[in-house]
């Protein structure tokens, strides 16, 4: 009896840690892609996702940055270092964002269905 128990625990162990995989990958394919921001720029410049990915950027560099799509559509606060900013795009297409306290700085995501 207590041999079955052992048994069933590690079986019960080893499926919980299936699921946690599968739940992981899921999350992974479906889901988050991220943009640098480094030296004035958007790394990458031009990031391609599937519809519904949730893109997040991050601040690298030592001064504030803005994420701004260009007709104003999201807009971040001022992130500064290492703070994020997400959006979720849930439409294909091309969007077009910039800084608005850098506006040389440029970037886009373009968006799969
Ligand atoms: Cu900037």
């Amino acid at each position: 009896m207590q041999k079955l128990t052992a048994v069933n625990l590690r079986a019960l162990a080893a499926l919980i840690a299936l699921m946690a995989l599968v739940v992981m990958n899921g999350n992974a394919n479906a889901a988050d892609a991220q943009v640098k921001i480094a030296n004035f720029t958007f790394e990458p410049p031009v990031l391609t996702v599937k519809v519904g990915t949730t893109v997040t950027w991050v601040n690298d560099d030592d001064i504030p940055h803005l994420v701004s799509e260009k007709d104003g559509k999201f807009r971040s606060s001022a992130l500064d270092t290492n703070e994020t900013f997400s959006e979720t795009f849930k439409d294909a297409g091309t969007i077009e964002y910039f800084c608005v306290l850098h506006p040389h700085m440029t970037g886009k995501i373009v968006v799969e269905p």
